[in-house]
């Protein structure tokens, strides 16, 4: 007789780094993981995940997960290794960062981002490991940091609006985001919206699958948002389109931003974004006359040199009609900030474990040039060993020819925590298998809604596969760490993570997420600054203006004449940054590496639908296929990203084109802001 299957459904949470961290279903049988679903009860999941993620157990049973500590046995980058044993890796690896430290810990470098966003398998145990072993310290720049710094230096917090609330809005504007990709949820949110009403303008330089089914695109230049949210201003001001009581009670600087947006006609905007004068006007009388008007800004319009201006100008936006006095108008950038800090928590952290020492920062944007330097007074020892997790570095950081020298390094001890043989991976000494989200305890917050959530494992750890904060136990046990944080287990951890936060604990062991207690409309009357206001000249900063690329016609002329095309490289719907090119299914609905790019700028250039291209400038060149589309607009080309370079055609991806130059605010990566050259391979 056939036992009926063991049938269970666990609660979990989408472990990656995007606004919506869903509350997943996990459905498990006999002990394996066979649905993940999106939780009908969570307000914003909505029953839903993405598409990528609806795969997650074909990702975590994939036949190329790495299963058993490896070690390496050909040159690097080759991906040759063979299975060692836990002991042989972990006894490895202590006795190389033993040695190392004992001449100086700072030659130790931990790089790490958001392959998972959870508070466990990010950075707990793996803080207290570095924080007690003195390593340098990574600053963790990559994605958001000018956006956030200028949010936090605006608002007082690096907050906004409730997600729920744009379904009230009468006007939304969706700023350098493409949300149908990266921020499903809400656009499900703006879709209620569009129902009841509600007018959708895109701001995007690509008109992408959200851009098209808005009611508005302005396909403005890259790096031009700032110039067009002062035009608006100025727009704003002439019309008295203003509400003078929120400015005075709460903005302080007014009459400072007021004279810089009056140096700022539509004129001088249009030329600049390269829009029509018309354009503006139309989309700065829609924001100074309908209300509740909410803006949806993301991260895509921050990855230029002037990202961090543009986005305090655009903060400001809203105070300057009063927006905020609605809860379905403002603006969401992050929520992240709503949950009291827990990312730098000094309990899962430990930063007392540093006992006073103060090692230096090492900015992950830079990597490429970092890994490349030499000892010297003003940048201290030469970077002798990596601990890396939760990236991929070789693929995702900036001016790849650098990074991929620097991983290279045969005088660099490099060790990876990974699912898969990543371009990274490739290059470490040893890679130690780590555990999926269903394989593991977590704890999440989230930077697109309010609800923190509880992540319980739904199945055993695959093959020899341990978390990441198991693996960091097990090496502060080699390094002889003897602080009792060191035995915390990951159910500890997970569990103690919200305990200072707003949060009901029975309904986040209960139901796996639980709504933080934040007001309706949060800035209604005013901003968690120290005057209450929202601040226009900040210390240090001044009063923002449009920064102009650094790589542009008006900043690098001859540059521009010999590479005269702006590339962006926005991510892939069916990919998450650089995870999930492995997941065969996956990368048959995004095919292969495409360069978007213009039917009149190809044209110029003799290049066909579907040819082969270079794409070059000083960095290097990348080769993949041409899709001519009006998706890119003039003078723009849009490299999708990002790929496996192992997976590209010729070995590389976009990143192989970008720099390493920082934005104004945040020292975060410009890669949007990158000029090229394209010819028919
Ligand atoms: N499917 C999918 N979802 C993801 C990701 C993924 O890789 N794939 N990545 C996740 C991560 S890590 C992040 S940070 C977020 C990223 O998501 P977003 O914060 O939305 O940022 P991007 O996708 O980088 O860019 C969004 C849009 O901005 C546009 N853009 C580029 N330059 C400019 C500019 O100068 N001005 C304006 N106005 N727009 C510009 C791009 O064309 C793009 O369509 O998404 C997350 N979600
Ligand atoms: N040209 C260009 N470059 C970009 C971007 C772009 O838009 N254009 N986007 C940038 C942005 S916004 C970001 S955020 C970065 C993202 O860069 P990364 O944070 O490096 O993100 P991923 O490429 O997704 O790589 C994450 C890796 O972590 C691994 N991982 C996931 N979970 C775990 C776990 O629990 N344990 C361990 N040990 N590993 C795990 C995954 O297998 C994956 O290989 O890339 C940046 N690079
Ligand atoms: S990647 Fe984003 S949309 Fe997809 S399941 Fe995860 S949180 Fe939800
Ligand atoms: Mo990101």
């Amino acid at each position: 007789m056939n036992a009926a299957p063991e049938t269970r459904v666990v609660h979990a949470a989408c472990p990656h780094d995007c606004p919506d961290t869903c509350a997943m279903l996990v459905t498990v049988e006999n002990g394996r993981a066979v649905r993940v679903q999106g939780d009908p009860e969570h307000p914003t999941t909505n029953g839903a995940l993405c598409t990528k993620v609806s795969r997650y157990p074909e990702r975590t049973y994939h036949p190329e997960r790495v299963l058993t500590p490896l070690k390496r046995i050909g040159p690097k980058g080759r991906g040759e290794f063979v299975p060692v044993s836990w002991d042989e890796a972990l006894e490895t690896i202590a006795a190389r960062l033993k040695a190392i430290a004992a001449r100086d810990p700072e030659a130790i470098l931990p790089y790490s981002y958001a392959g998972t966003m959870g508070l466990v398998q990010g950075e707990s145990m793996a803080a207290r490991f570095f924080n007690k072993l003195g390593a340098s310290r990574l600053d963790r720049t990559i994605c958001a940091s000018a956006g956030s710094e200028a949010l936090l230096a605006t608002y007082g917090i690096k907050a906004g609006m409730h997600v729920e609330h744009f379904a009230e809005s009468r006007l939304i504007l969706i700023w350098g985001s493409n949300s149908i990709t990266s921020n499903l949820h809400f656009w499900t949110i703006a879709q209620a919206a569009k129902r009841q009403g509600a007018k959708l303008v895109c701001i995007d330089p690509r008109r992408t699958e959200t851009a098209e089914k808005c009611h508005e695109h302005l396909a403005l230049r890259p790096g031009s948002d700032g110039a067009l949210a002062l035009a608006l201003m100025h727009e704003l001001i002439a019309h008295d389109w203003l509400d003078h009581d929120y400015l005075e009670r709460y903005v302080d600087g007014w009459p400072a931003l007021r004279e810089r947006a009056l140096q700022w006609p539509a004129e001088r905007a249009a030329a600049v974004c390269g829009l029509t004068v018309e354009q503006i006007r139309g989309l700065a009388r829609d924001y100074g006359t309908t209300q509740p008007a909410a803006i949806r800004l993301n991260y895509g319009m921050q990855r230029v040199h002037g990202g961090g201006s543009a986005v305090r100008l655009i903060a400001l936006l809203p105070c300057l009609t009063g927006a905020w006095r609605h809860r379905a108008g403002g603006l969401l950038l992050s929520a992240s900030g709503w949950f009291a800090g827990r990312r730098d928590d000094a309990w899962l952290q430990r930063p007392d474990l540093l006992a006073g020492r103060q090692p230096r920062t090492i900015n992950m944007s830079t990597i490429g040039d970092d890994l490349l330097r030499e000892a010297s007074p003003g940048f201290g020892p030469r970077i002798e060993a990596l601990v890396v997790y939760n990236s991929n570095p070789v693929a995702v950081a900036p001016e790849s020819r650098k990074v991929v020298a620097g991983f290279a390094r045969e005088d660099l001890f490099t060790v990876v925590l990974e699912h898969f043989l990543t371009d990274t991976a490739d290059h470490a000494d040893f890679v130690l298998p780590a555990t999926t989200q269903l394989e593991h305890w977590d704890a999440h917050t989230a930077y697109g809604h309010t609800y923190a959530l509880l992540n319980k494992p739904a199945i055993e750890a695959l093959g020899e596969a341990r978390s990441n904060a198991a693996i960091f136990r097990a090496l502060a046990e080699r390094m002889g760490f003897d602080d009792p944080c060191f035995a915390d287990d990951d159910e500890t951890l997970a569990r103690r993570a919200f305990l200072a936060d707003r949060v009901d604990l029975g309904s986040l062991e209960q139901r796996g997420w639980a709504k933080l207690d934040v007001a309706d409309a949060p800035f209604a009357k005013g901003f968690p600054t120290p005057s209450g206001k929202a601040v226009v000249d900040v210390p240090g900063l001044g009063v923002p203006d449009h920064v102009p690329n650094h790589e542009c016609a008006e900043t690098t002329p001859e540059l521009a004449a010999r590479f005269p095309l702006a590339m962006i490289s926005p991510p892939a719907r069916h990919f998450l940054n650089s995870t999930f090119v492995n997941v065969k299914s996956l990368r048959a609905v995004e095919g292969e590496p495409l360069l978007e790019i213009h039917p009149d700028d190809a044209a110029a250039r003799g290049i066909a639908d579907g040819a082969e291209v270079r794409v070059f400038n000083e960095r290097g060149e990348y080769r993949c296929a041409a899709a001519v589309s009006t998706r890119a607009r003039p003078g723009v080309v849009v490299g999708l990203g990002v790929w496996w370079r192992k997976l590209g055609r010729d070995g590389t991806n976009v990143n192989e084109l970008t720099h390493q130059r920082l934005t104004d605010i945040g020292r975060a990566p410009s890669f949007y802001d990158c000029l090229v050259e394209v010819a028919a391979a």
